[in-house]
């Protein structure tokens, strides 16, 4: 036991007891939780195009950091969702969609373009893609649409970044420009790295003044108004990126003395490489022994629990508005989210990790075209919506693309697709999954392979053992064969293996320095 267990006050110690008991009464009978039946193949309903006069409006929603804690993917037993469950019962709900890259700018980037973050080159926070000669003039998702006829509505955080209309590029014809709402002047969480975002507290002032409530409230304004038909709209909310702020009746969902912390083990990390600590190297967010040393761990799992409940109320007034206008009958709705999100697992808060806590996120298409209250559990990737979205409103869905059209999935929920699932955390470090196996190789070659029917926590390393060679070696063949240096202009989070020497963000790793706190 490590010593950040030993002194956790009593009553968090209570919860982590309550959470490792869980686990082990589950891990020793075998049992997993996790596991769903498959979807039935009930009623297959056929889509045909309407492209001819009446192609379907888009509502596209993005949702910034959220992991699968939402209460349709049955992830966290306490997590209130009711309008993301209400929009996945009148859709298709994938249970095992991943990101392409667990970090904000090459994620977003990779569904706007519809290309890997191993082609694009773009793995930090920087550069901004049409900075880069190759992707300047390249079509993205809104343009696409833009360029089909439809009117592109944009509010919120969409992109890594405010770049509308940058290097003479219009992303979008119409943007909403926001108040950016209020923020506390005081961080009530003293980090170890500091870090102005890195809290999470009640938001003192109304529920009204964040900017998330702003976002919708201008999404709601358009479709109230009347947006020209057919339109493509996309809402990005910040929620529950940090800081983790939502008002006080958020919170009174989830009483401290009540909240379950997510299954994990402490020393969960003594069968994980040492390259995978280089990920995520030296980072603003704290790592879990400083949330256990200061009694931070419920906080942090409260406060995300009730910022990913007031974001599942401005998804619920965006949709509200869809219905009272009499626009949800026309329009496909996507909701998503650009990665995950650590809270205590494997001993780090944030993402930067190509476990599933980082790379798995909700993924729901509704409207139609789309099959209702089926959930699939086929891989599916953040990339997939550019073709999906342009197949179900009858575009062509252009050559450069690197995802695959969901359309067979969202007509029958069972349908088969042999592609896994790959998520890229900086240059040469990816993530293969499929329905039943986690497997990573790292830039030095070391890698982890789960078995994530009997182990959905990935908990238990099986690379080393030769009775896996075989599925790795199947897992393997399957890392993107495109798998491209980073663009110059890379900055910020950018991991470099060179000649044996790891690189975080400038900085030679020194092989025998102690992992930092
Ligand atoms: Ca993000
Ligand atoms: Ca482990």
């Amino acid at each position: 036991m490590s010593a950040g267990f030993q002194i956790a006050p009593v009553k968090h110690m209570k919860h982590i007891l309550l959470a490792l008991s869980l686990f082990l009464s589950s891990h020793v009978t075998g049992q997993d939780l996790s596991l769903r039946p498959p979807a039935s193949s009930g009623q297959v309903l056929t889509y045909t195009s309407t492209n001819k006069g009446d192609p379907p409006s888009v509502l596209f929603i993005a949702i910034d950091d959220l992991n699968d804690w939402v209460g349709c993917l049955d992830s966290h037993p306490q997590v209130k969702t009711p309008n993301i469950d209400a929009l996945a019962a009148r859709g298709t709900l994938f249970t095992n969609a991943h990101c392409q890259a667990p970090i904000c700018n090459p994620s977003r980037t990779s569904v706007m373009t519809g290309l890997r973050p191993s082609t694009t080159g773009v793995y930090g926070l920087a550069p901004w893609f049409r900075t880069v000669d190759e992707w300047k003039d390249l079509v993205t998702l809104p343009q696409h649409f833009s360029n089909a006829g439809y009117q592109t509505y944009t509010v919120g955080k969409i992109y890594h970044g405010r770049n509308w209309n940058s290097q003479g590029v219009k992303e979008f014809d119409v943007v909403g420009e926001t108040d950016p709402g209020l923020s506390p002047k005081e961080k009530r969480v003293t980090t170890p790295r500091g870090g102005r975002g890195m809290d999470w507290a009640v938001y003192p002032y109304k529920e009204s003044d964040h900017k998330d409530w702003k976002t919708a409230s201008w999404a709601v304004e358009q479709l109230d108004r009347g947006p020209k038909d057919p339109f493509f709209m996309a809402v990005g909310f910040a929620l529950p990126h940090v800081p983790l702020l939502a008002t006080q009746k958020w919170f009174d969902l989830y009483p401290e003395d009540e909240v379950i912390l997510p299954r994990m083990l402490l020393d969960d990390r003594r069968d994980t490489p040492r390259f995978s600590w280089y990920l995520h190297w030296k980072l603003p967010e704290p790592r879990q022994k400083f949330l256990l040393q200061e009694g931070e761990q419920i906080k942090i799992v409260q406060a995300y629990l009730a910022s990913v409940s007031f974001v599942d109320s401005q998804v619920g007034r965006v949709l509200n508005a869809l219905e009272r206008n009499d626009l949800a009958d026309d329009t496909i709705v996507v909701l998503w989210s650009d990665h995950g999100y650590h809270l205590g697992e494997k001993q780090i808060t944030g993402k930067n990790t190509l476990w599933d806590r980082s790379a798995r996120v909700p993924l729901v298409f509704a409207g139609p075209g789309v099959t209702e209250g089926k959930k699939s559990s086929r891989p599916a990737e953040l990339l997939d919506m550019y073709p999906t979205l342009s197949e179900l409103c009858g575009l062509e869905i252009p050559d450069h693309l690197e995802g695959l059209s969901l359309v067979p999935q969202l007509n029958d929920a069972t349908a088969s697709r042999t592609r896994p699932a790959i998520t890229t955390d900086n240059h040469d470090n990816h993530g293969v999954r499929t329905e039943q196996w986690r497997y990573i190789q790292y830039a030095d070659g070391s890698e982890e392979l789960y078995d994530m029917v009997k182990d959905p926590n990935e908990f238990t390393n099986l690379a080393g053992h030769p009775r896996y060679s075989a599925e790795k070696l199947t897992l393997r063949k399957q890392l993107p064969k495109i798998n491209r240096e980073p663009v110059p202009g890379s900055a910020r989070r950018i991991l470099i293996y060179e000649n044996g020497v790891a690189n975080w963000e400038g900085e030679d790793i020194d092989p025998n320095e102690a992992i930092p706190d």
